[in-house]
């Protein structure tokens, strides 16, 4: 599949927009012993004169919706659509924005707050456990942990969440739309098949998402990609909303539902058994194991993350098909 027509960098160009990128600043400033940086460590103790540069509140509102809608002028022709920006999204996401700079990369998270389950290990405890091997994966983006062996723990959940978010984050081809809800599938007739190709979402803000009932119609937007990884999470409120969706349109007979907890059995069984589901559509995460009935696994996330790197990979291998 041939990516998009021209690339993100060349839209925003288009927009010309005048700010310049000021990129890892605080990674070239030099720092005093006392380990900040320069300008920093002298605006400290000289409040008296202190003043912000000055600013119209319009130019506030036109830097958030000029940027915005740009981002969503560009992204409305996508190359790869994450749908659920938890644990397993997040590390999709890295894998292809790392992979495949040249892909235009779209992440949709119906919350405000990315990260799905996985600020907090388990119940309301903070360490994050991880079954080796998948400290691999959080020694690819540089979090510590704890090894005791056959597993690994980070000290807290929300430093593996946060440091995977600030990196896809920072990437120039992905962006992520949060507080925003996939709420239906586009498709296509599947050439030689007798079902359909998934080929992009139908979005909406999650606020109109969820008042559809109680409100007139409020159409939704649509994102078109030849290529989607669903990860949204087992059933619930918001999740397996791909999974279900297939079910409802008869893509899918039924779904075997998420067993009981078996955290031996179910870490692999979401790893090896993440796929392309229906052309066009990956599933991965806590989200399959609605497909296959594969046992949920409890307060342990390597096999989010690495679901996450095997879900960039079958993408990849959809979309240059
Ligand atoms: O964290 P989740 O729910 O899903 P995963 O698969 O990334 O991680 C699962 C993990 O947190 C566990 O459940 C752990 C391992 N426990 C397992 C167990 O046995 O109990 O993230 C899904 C994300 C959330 O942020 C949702 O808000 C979002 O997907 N989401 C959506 N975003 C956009 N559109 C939608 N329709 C949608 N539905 C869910």
């Amino acid at each position: 599949m041939a990516p998009s027509a021209i690339s993100p960098a060349q839209q925003h160009a288009q927009l010309a927009f005048a700010s310049k990128k000021v990129k890892d600043a605080a990674a070239v400033e030099d720092r005093t012993e006392d380990g900040l940086t320069k300008s920093l460590n002298e605006m400290m103790g000289s409040w008296d004169n202190f003043t912000f540069a000055p600013i119209r509140e319009s130019t506030v509102s036109r830097a958030m919706t000029r940027r915005y809608f740009a981002d969503l002028d560009t992204h409305a022709e996508s190359d790869i659509v994450i749908v659920g920006a938890g644990s397993c999204g997040l590390s999709a996401a890295y894998t292809l924005g790392t992979l495949r700079p040249d892909l235009r990369i779209t992440l949709i998270e119906a919350g405000v707050a990315p990260g799905g389950g996985a600020w907090l290990g388990g119940q309301l405890f903070s360490a994050m456990v991880m079954r080796k091997p998948a400290d691999v994966f959080l020694r690819e983006i540089g979090v510590p942990f704890d090894d005791e062996g056959d597993y690994v723990v980070v000290k807290h959940a929300a430093l593996f969440t946060s440091t995977v978010m600030s990196k896809v984050l920072a990437m120039d081809n992905v962006k992520m739309f949060n507080a925003t809800t996939v709420e239906d599938l586009i498709t296509r007739p599947d050439e030689g098949g007798a079902g359909v190709r998934i080929a992009g979402v139908v979005t909406n803000w999650t606020l109109v998402s969820m008042h559809h009932d109680d409100q007139s119609c409020m159409d939704p937007n649509t994102i078109n990609a030849p290529v989607i990884i669903s990860t949204t999470g087992h059933d619930g409120p918001f999740g397996a909303f791909s999974v279900k969706r297939l079910v409802s349109m008869k893509q899918l007979e039924q779904l075997e539902g998420m067993r009981g907890l078996d955290m031996q059995r179910a870490e692999d069984a979401i790893v090896k058994n993440t796929r392309e589901i229906v052309p066009g559509l990956i599933v991965g995460g806590m989200e399959l194991s609605e497909i296959d009935g594969a046992n949920r696994m409890g307060p342990t996330f390597g096999a989010m993350a690495l679901s996450g790197v095997k879900a960039a990979e079958e993408a990849i291998r959809v979309f240059d098909l």
